[in-house]
């Protein structure tokens, strides 16, 4: 990377940028004297005033009513509050924090929601019982409604803060982002945690002059305001350049979360400016909230289901079981024994000998696994990085692994392919609207995906709860079988 480095990313402090945008006016006022103490640079202009209300009591400009009522404990469920000033009707979106009131004035009006029709969607879709992608589409879908946006996607994190286009719904013509792949580095973890406080984040017109507070800094705390909360923070010029880079002209991204984690973030784009009133946002904003709510149950009901298949194929691998040599038995049931992980390949390494089934890095790179496991003294083992743990395997067949001991040194080990192999990657001819900014082919999704692609060398689909369990499962039903069987043959020797 030449002129953007990942390190300054995530040292950018994105919260204080002492910057709104510009379509909007801000105001922070100290209390209990309700007066103005900053000012964004355009509020003169903006709001008709001969200059800025800097050292005024906050009802000079937003009159008594609205300033009275704006000394609620918490104003920000108020919002929007309509307020008229200099000819003009604004909306006041308004919260305290660091012992401020922030007052910001957006342009009122335009489009708004019919309120039911979140009300619609939540009941029909707490019946539907659709699986956690169909269902994630659907919010695309909604959100498409809501919004008008070219292109809604619901844009999901791995474990590591990878990200995948999980859903999307957009206009025909445009190219899919569907199944793409992003490295964390897109994201920067600041960014991710100020996405758990701020819901959602509004960007009508990436081409904005954004206007400086005035002071730059707060005169009574001599720090830079914190626009964690605002909903006119000017947002990281590197990520408007990884925009403009995608030719997006504007966007609105919605903060998933699961079990207070950020799980994903429904983002929006527009290839030309678009500006939503806040009511249409406090609207999507209710929809993520509803959203994130059912992720759990989804996400639990998902993982039901992978249980419920693997007890299946345990169930008849248990038959199988009795009475016959368990090495045997899986060395003749292949596709059921890699069904129950979810791998692509297994081996069965017992004694001198190597079985092996679907795709795996062959007999001897088996061997050697094992005699690898053997030396470490490893139990239940699982990696989805194996050739850093054992360098010189075979990355295209075995990124993954998860192994069981059957005694006597023998194992059971399951592989995955690395993960790239898998993964969908539009080529050239979709990405015509790709162009390369100032800092460099990096902050745009083509440099992201080469950088993911990177990191991702070696390393398979991580294994999930659900298969490291069934492995367990079948681990323990092999070793009843075995001591079993001991059993048997000391009788028959009697
Ligand atoms: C923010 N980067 C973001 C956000 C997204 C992406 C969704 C959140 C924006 C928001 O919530 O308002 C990335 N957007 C994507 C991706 C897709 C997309 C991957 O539509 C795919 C379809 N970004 C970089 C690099 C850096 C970086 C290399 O790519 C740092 C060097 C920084 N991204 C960065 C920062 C933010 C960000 C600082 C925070 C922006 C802000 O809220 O101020």
């Amino acid at each position: 990377m030449s002129t953007v480095d990942l390190v300054t990313c995530e040292s950018e402090p994105i919260h204080i940028p002492g910057r709104v945008q510009p379509h909007g006016a801000l105001l922070a006022v100290s209390e209990p004297d309700g007066v103005v103490v900053q000012a964004s640079a355009n509020c003169a202009d903006l709001l008709g005033l001969p200059e800025l209300p800097l050292g005024r009591p906050l009802a000079d400009v937003l009159g008594r009513d609205l300033t009275a009522a704006l000394a609620a404990p918490d104003p920000r469920p108020l919002a929007p509050l309509p307020v008229s000033v200099g000819g003009r009707a604004f909306d006041v979106i308004a919260h305290r924090h660091a012992g401020r009131l922030i007052v910001e004035l957006e342009p009122a009006g335009g489009a708004t929601t019919d309120p039911d029709r979140l009300v619609r969607f939540t009941l029909a879709n707490l019946r539907n019982g659709l699986h956690l992608q169909p269902f994630c589409e659907v919010v695309a879908r909604e959100v498409r409604a809501l919004t008008g946006y070219d292109r809604v996607m619901v844009y999901r994190f791995d474990p590591d803060w990878n990200g995948e286009v999980y859903a999307e719904v957009k206009r025909e013509d445009l190219e899919p982002f569907l199944g793409l792949h992003y490295p964390a580095s897109d994201i920067p973890a600041q960014a991710r945690r100020l996405y758990h406080l701020n819901l959602v984040r509004h960007l009508p017109d990436i081409t904005y002059a954004s206007s400086a507070l005035v002071p730059e800094l707060d005169p009574g705390t001599g720090a830079p305001l914190d626009l964690s909360h605002a909903v006119l923070r000017s947002v990281s010029p590197i990520h408007v350049e990884y925009l403009k880079n995608m030719d997006v002209a504007g966007t609105l991204t919605i903060s998933l979360l699961k079990d207070g984690r950020l799980w994903g973030l429904v983002a929006c784009h527009h290839y030309a400016p678009l500006f939503l009133p806040y009511r249409v946002r406090a609207a999507c904003e209710s929809l993520g909230v509803l959203v994130s709510l059912q992720l759990s149950a989804k996400q639990d009901a998902e993982d039901l289901r992978c249980r419920a298949a693997a007890q299946e194929r345990l169930g008849r691998l248990a038959a199988a079981l009795v009475g016959d040599d368990p090495v045997a038995v899986l060395a003749e049931r292949p596709d059921e024994l890699i069904g129950l992980t979810r791998a692509a390949g297994a081996a069965v390494v017992s004694g001198g000998r190597v079985t092996l089934a679907g795709a795996t890095p062959g007999a001897e790179q088996a061997a050697r696994v094992a005699q690898w496991l053997r030396d470490g003294n490893r139990g239940e083992y699982d990696t989805h990085a194996l050739p850093a743990a054992v360098p010189g395997t075979d990355p295209a067949t075995a990124s993954g692994l998860l192994a069981v001991p059957l005694g006597g040194g023998d194992y059971l080990l399951w592989f995955r392919p690395e993960l790239i192999a898998s993964v969908r990657w539009a080529g050239d001819p979709h990405y015509k609207r790709v162009v390369t900014g100032p800092n460099g082919p990096r902050l745009s999704p083509r440099g992201s995906f080469t950088l993911w692609r990177e990191e991702q060398r070696g390393k398979s689909e991580p294994w999930g709860a659900c298969d490291r369990d069934a492995a367990h499962t079948l681990h323990e039903m092999v070793l009843t079988a075995l001591a079993r069987r001991g059993a048997g043959l000391e009788a028959e020797a009697r």
